[in-house]
């Protein structure tokens, strides 16, 4: 998830200051974060140091990542002359840096390695509406306004995807992981009129090379059906919707991501500790079950604490495993 290691006191002196993106194009800086949270942690599996935006920040649309605030566009996408910034990218030049970064993280890791991209709502999001919106009025206004225009900028924000993705892979990504944080956002006929070709398309891409892969989204408890039949191995659920309703809701069909609050985790350790236990309990033993954050760590969380969860996670797991 998302800021894993803004918890570590040892990320902040890897970053250094600026956007993130800096950070992210440079492949020692990115391997390094990447191995973090794996080295305090003890966690099975590490996410690649990236950003959603990424491969439209390579594709020359003009966005950067603003600290403290997030992924902002000076010019916002607002007509179809606006796809034109959306080029195709070549990620044997414009993602070279993540392949070197991948290639310098396959050699270290004991765990496997975790590569993702964000679905098109999402990316859309913040491409329409400039900056993180609460609201998503006029991401929302030009899907309804202008299906036509809406189709063919979510056509090219899956391309963008099933290119860095297939690339990930390639370079030695083990998992991949599809966001699509926003889409809670929607009325469940919006989001399968608007938004599920789309995503099918690229976890039908996905299928072709031969590795699992995740879909996750927040506030997706009317949408888990929908998830789930778009063709991912894991569909990720966040703390709103236990374990066993989003287990009705995905039919059995998938295995399960998720979903301690990562709120609760600032919370004193006794109370820390029985919450990952509930989770555990909703899961009920099954086997499908992948235990993580249902969202991205706060800042102030105490990295103890994470340690401490994934501990108790690993010695509940053994013991169910007798
Ligand atoms: O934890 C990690 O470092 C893993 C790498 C990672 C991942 C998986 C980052 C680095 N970003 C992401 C995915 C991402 N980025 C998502 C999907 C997952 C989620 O919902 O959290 C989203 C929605 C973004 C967009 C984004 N990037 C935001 C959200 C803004 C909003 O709309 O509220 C923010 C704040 C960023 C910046 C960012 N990206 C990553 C980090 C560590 C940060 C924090 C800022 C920094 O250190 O400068």
């Amino acid at each position: 998830m998302r800021q894993a290691g803004r918890s570590l006191p040892e990320y902040f002196p890897v970053r250094g200051e600026g956007t993130i993106l800096d950070a992210i194009n440079d492949p020692d800086r990115a391997a390094e974060i990447t191995l973090q949270p794996v080295r305090r942690y003890g966690v099975d599996a590490a996410i690649l140091f990236s950003d959603i935006v990424t491969p439209v920040w390579v594709s020359g649309f003009g966005i950067d990542i603003t600290p403290g605030v997030g992924p902002e566009c000076e010019r916002p996408f607002r007509a179809a002359a606006d796809l034109d910034r959306l080029r195709p990218i070549d990620p044997s030049a414009d993602l070279a840096f993540q392949t070197k970064t991948i290639e310098l993280l396959v050699e270290e890791l004991p765990v496997p390695l975790i590569g993702f991209a964000g679905a098109p709502f999402t990316l859309a999001a913040y491409l329409v509406e400039g900056r993180p919106s609460r609201d998503h009025g006029t991401v929302k206004s030009l899907m309804l306004s202008d299906p036509e225009l809406w189709g063919r900028l979510c056509a090219r924000l899956a391309d963008l995807a099933i290119t860095t993705l297939t690339a990930q892979v390639a370079a030695g990504a083990a998992v991949v992981q599809l966001f699509d944080s926003w889409a809670g956002a929607l009325h469940p006929e919006h989001y399968r009129r608007f938004v599920a070709p789309y995503s099918e398309r690229i976890l039908a891409a996905m299928a072709d090379l031969g590795v699992p892969t995740i879909h996750f989204g927040l506030n997706t408890s009317e949408l888990l059906d929908q998830f789930a039949a778009a063709g991912a191995d894991v569909v990720g659920v966040d703390w709103r919707t236990p374990l066993p309703v989003a287990r009705e809701r995905t039919g059995g069909s998938v295995a399960l991501q998720g979903n301690l609050d990562p709120a609760l985790c600032l919370a004193p350790w006794e109370s820390v500790a029985a919450e990952v236990r509930r989770v555990l309990a909703e899961n009920g033993g099954h086997p499908g079950h992948i235990f993580n954050l249902g969202h991205g760590v706060l800042p102030q969380t105490d990295p103890e604490t994470l340690g401490r969860v994934v501990e108790l996670v690993h010695d509940e797991g053994r013991a169910e495993a007798g």
